[in-house]
This record gives C-alpha cells, sequence and structure tokens, in this order.
C-alpha cells in the first residue's frame, strides 16, 4: 500500500488526489484479502467476515491458555456452526457404510453412542479425548491452527494430537482450506480409536524426533499418504481410511472411483511422491492392513540416520533415548 501511495503521488495531479488514494487502497487490501484466503494457515475462507474472525480468535484463546493435563474447556457452538456440523455430517455419513474401512466404522459407531456424535450436536474435544484415551491412549490437545510438520509430528510420538476446535465458515459447509473440527473429529478421530492405526501414527512421530529438516519433508509426505489420504484392502474391496478422504464428500467419492492412479503401500515412495493440497489426489497407495503398513513404516524408520534412537515409555508417557553419544 505504501508502495502504491508512493507511486500515485507522483504520478498523479489531481485536485481529488485523496480519493483516488482511498480507492487504491480499498483495491490493494481487496488483492490482499484474496491472496491470503488462498493460501492456508491463521487465514480462512472467512477472513473477510468479522464476525467469523473475532470467534476464531476466541476460540484461539483456549488453544493458547491450555496446559498439558487440563480438561479441554467446553466451547458452545451456536445455532449457525451446529448447522453447518449438520450439512457436513448428514452428507458424510451416507458415503461410510459404502466408502470407509471396517475400523473406522466400529469406532464411528460407539462415538454416536458414546461421545455425543450426531448430527445435531458438535461433540466436545474433552469428551472425545476421554474415549481415545481410553481405547488406544491418545488424548487431544486444542490447537489454534496449523503447526509446522515437525511440532505437528513430534506430540504424536507421545499420543498426543492436536486438533482444531473451531468450525469452518458457513458460506462453504462442504469445503474448507484448513483442518477444523469437522476434519478432525469426522476425519481423524475414528482411526485414532483404532489399536493398530494409533499405534502406526505413534510410530510416524517417533521416527520424526531428532530427524533432519529433509527427513521431516518425507515424514509429512509419508503422513500426507497414509494418515490424510490413505485406501486400505478389505475382502478384496478397496475402502478408504484418511482422514482428507474421510471429510472430504467429493475426494471420498473421487478416490474409490477408477479416475485416480492406485499403488500399493511403499513407504519409499510415499515420501517422495508429489502431492496435490489445491484438488484431488491423482495418485493414492493402498494398504493391505494396519500392520502390515505399520511393519512397513517401522523398517522405512529404521533406515533414518539421527543422532539417538528413541523409545516410547508408555508407564511414564515420557521418550527414553537410547545409545546417545
Ligand atoms: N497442524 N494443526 C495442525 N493439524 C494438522 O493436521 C497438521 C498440522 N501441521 C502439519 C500437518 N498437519 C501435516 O501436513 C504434516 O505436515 C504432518
Ligand atoms: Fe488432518
Amino acid at each position: 500500500i505504501a508502495e502504491l501511495e508512493y507511486f500515485v503521488r507522483c504520478e498523479v495531479h489531481s485536485s481529488d488526489l485523496n480519493t483516488f488514494i482511498s480507492s487504491i487502497k480499498r483495491v490493494a487490501e481487496d488483492v490482499r484479502t484474496t491472496k491470503e484466503d488462498k493460501s492456508s494457515g491463521e487465514f480462512s475462507w472467512g477472513y473477510s467476515d468479522p464476525v467469523y474472525r473475532q470467534r476464531r480468535k476466541s476460540i484461539a484463546e483456549i488453544a493458547f491458555h491450555y496446559k498439558h493435563g487440563d480438561p479441554i474447556p467446553h466451547v458452545e457452538y451456536t445455532a449457525e456452526e451446529t448447522a453447518t456440523w449438520k450439512e457436513v455430517y448428514s452428507t458424510l455419513k451416507s458415503l461410510y457404510p459404502t466408502h470407509a474401512c471396517k475400523e473406522y466404522l466400529e469406532a464411528f459407531s460407539l462415538l454416536e453412542k458414546f461421545c455425543g456424535y450426531n448430527e445435531n450436536n458438535i461433540p466436545q474435544l474433552e469428551e472425545v479425548s476421554r474415549f481415545l484415551k481410553e481405547r488406544t491412549g491418545f488424548q487431544l490437545r486444542p490447537v489454534a491452527g496449523l503447526l509446522s510438520a515437525r511440532d505437528f509430528l513430534a506430540s504424536l510420538a507421545f499420543r498426543v494430537f492436536q486438533c482444531t476446535q473451531y468450525i469452518r465458515h458457513a458460506s462453504s459447509p462442504m469445503h474448507s482450506p484448513e483442518p477444523d473440527c469437522c476434519h478432525e473429529l469426522l476425519g481423524h478421530v475414528p482411526m485414532l480409536a483404532d489399536k493398530t492405526f494409533a499405534q502406526f501414527s505413534q510410530d510416524i512421530g517417533l521416527a520424526s524426533l531428532g530427524a533432519t529438516d529433509e527427513e521431516i519433508e518425507k515424514l509429512a509426505t509419508l503422513y500426507w499418504f497414509t494418515v490424510e489420504f490413505g485406501l486400505c484392502r478389505q475382502n478384496g474391496i478397496v475402502k478408504a481410511y484418511g482422514a482428507g478422504l474421510l471429510s472430504s464428500y467429493g475426494e471420498l467419492i473421487h478416490s474409490l472411483s477408477d479416475e485416480p492412479e492406485v499403488r500399493d503401500f511403499d513407504p519409499d515412495a510415499a515420501a517422495v511422491q508429489p502431492y496435490q493440497d489445491q484438488n484431488y489426489q491423482p495418485v493414492y497407495f493402498v494398504s493391505e492392513s494396519f500392520s502390515d503398513a505399520k511393519n512397513k513404516l517401522r523398517s522405512y524408520a529404521a533406515h533414518i540416520k539421527r543422532p539417538f534412537s528413541v523409545k516410547y515409555e508408555p508407564y511414564t508417557h515420557s521418550i527414553e533415548l537410547l545409545d546417545s553419544p
């Protein structure tokens, strides 16, 4: 804006210079908003809605003040937010019986029974976190938005899943450019209730500790093609287990259609496969089972060069360093 103003002052010599400058400022502001709306991170599709921005700010406060071990504060969702949830929930739910893997379906029905999952209620993170802790030891931690891959993966090593608590803007219920509670609660949570999948997730986290930036990049890509967009074969039929699929009506259908290329899961290939974050994936990886995926990931992780090896100590929830120099 300062540059534009300088340019205008040099080039324009009219009596209504100030009017002209304020119109340029408005254009510049629009350009800035549109640009930021396209990127993810702290800017969302509701960026130009002041009420939505204020709401995001107040829910973010919960995450900023949160300390490990605290109960996660309850959020009183508005009628508009619950209506957005209802649209997402009921639309996606109609696809699950045919498109989701059996581990997902089993956990989903437990969440409906015990955790307030239904189309008229956005489940509370505290209740869901207590459920997961009992099932697989995973706990949720409220987070305000996207973290770096290193920070995000490190918490998985401790069976902590960083979970957003706000919901997408009401203007586009079936699409969100960033994670929101629909993505976390419908995509990630049911899978984290499965023992083997939980172990797989923790193993990616453990592999990330002490890894170089290049290795983190590869692990984040591996995470993308498994935890976010993974497929698996069950009784000869391909089903979805990735959270990015199970929280997106369009991509869930696309992933199981005959459009995309589908390859057998191989961590070495998945870790370097270029991916799409603006469009549907052209390639997916299919695992034979979660224990097969976990074993393949473990041998992949064993080849990562690192200054130390680590072991998770489940009794104290801590990481033990092995053969450190
Ligand atoms: N941050 N809050 C949050 N949620 C995610 O799902 C997430 C993240 N940061 C990075 C990330 N996911 C992945 O893209 C991988 O880089 C690990
Ligand atoms: Fe996710």
